[in-house]
């Protein structure tokens, strides 16, 4: 059926720009093809987002996608399909890390299904005592822990066998240094950092926009903007507890089923509060994304 000049190609969507969606082949030489959407096979623009796996038509550099392969998950902030791995990054210093920010990136990190580590960055502005010592905390929690330095190159192979074959994307408070650590395990994407970054991300478009960029032929990475704001409105007050790795085993042996862990009568979770088994920095931190979380479920169901 194809003509020798059009050719069908399978590819991932790297960057989407009113209606032109940018792909690059999955396997093959080509170079990066700027495609459009064919109307008449039901597919629309909003159809496509950014990480996707689509077949493609390819006539002289030109692309025109016809088919969007099934999704492997779907990650909201920022809007992107097909992650392997989330890389939640906070810095030892300069920010110094705020436990409850850390809780509301790690319980995005932990519902959207999508494996994630936790990189602290700027070990080189502490001491080795203080940041093993906060890596350790994390570590007993559950979460997988890296500590790095983009000025002396701390952890730079780890990470980069860690990612190496995935989709990554990086998320995390603006000036933690994720550009800085991309630019560390690629130096060849020259992302900008620092106040000049700050200052870009200020411009509506860049803000919103994400791009995949290629590490390598299998290895591709995604830098997003800090969010100011990170919302927890797709969660249930009563899954919340379940977000914490460290409250897992307490779950599921209080009184009520419904148990939020807040007043209720022999609670599980502050039993093991009382006793000294959940950290009470955690808890405080539950409390407060609890009274939020409580608060959009009351607005959504008013
Ligand atoms: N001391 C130190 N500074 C760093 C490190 N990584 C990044 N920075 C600096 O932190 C600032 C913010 O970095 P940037 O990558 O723009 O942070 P982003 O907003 O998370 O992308 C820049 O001035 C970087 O030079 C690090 O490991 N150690
Ligand atoms: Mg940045
Ligand atoms: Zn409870």
């Amino acid at each position: 059926m194809e003509k020798d000049d059009i050719k069908m190609s399978v590819g991932r969507v790297v960057r989407a720009i009113g209606g032109i969606f940018y792909v690059e082949p999955l396997t093959g030489k080509d170079l990066i093809a700027e495609c459009s959407v064919r109307g008449k096979l039901k597919l629309t623009n909003s159809d496509i987002l950014v990480g996707d796996k689509v077949k493609y038509l390819l006539e002289n550099s030109k692309g025109v996608i016809t088919e969007v392969l099934p999704r492997e998950s779907i990650l909201k902030r920022p809007y992107i399909t097909n992650v392997d791995l989330l890389v939640v990054v906070f810095a030892h210093e300069n920010p110094v890390p705020n436990p409850s920010l850390m809780a509301r990136f790690l319980i995005i990190a932990d519902s959207s299904d999508i494996p994630y580590v936790l990189v602290f960055n700027k070990t080189d502005l502490v001491g080795k005592g203080k940041a093993d010592k906060l890596a350790n905390i994390y570590r007993n929690y559950g979460y997988q822990v890296y500590c790095t330095s983009t000025v002396n190159n701390l952890g730079k192979r780890t990470l980069q066998k860690l990612l190496a074959g995935k989709v990554s994307v990086f998320t995390g408070p603006s000036g933690v240094g994720k550009s800085a650590l991309l630019n560390m395990l690629c130096p060849g994407l020259k992302l900008k950092t620092g106040i000049l970054s700050s200052k870009i991300s200020r411009g509506k478009h860049t803000t919103r926009e994400v791009q995949l960029l290629k590490v390598n032929p299998l290895t591709s990475v995604a830098d997003t903007p800090g969010f100011s704001q990170i919302g927890l409105e797709h969660l249930k007050p009563e899954e919340l507890a379940s977000l914490f790795p460290d409250f897992r085993d307490y779950l599921g042996k209080c009184r009520f089923n419904s148990c939020i862990h807040q007043n209720e009568p022999e609670c599980a979770l502050k039993k093991g509060l009382e006793n000294g088994m959940i950290d009470p920095e955690r808890y405080n931190s539950y409390l407060e994304l609890l009274k939020e979380v409580k608060e959009n479920w009351a607005k959504r169901y008013r």
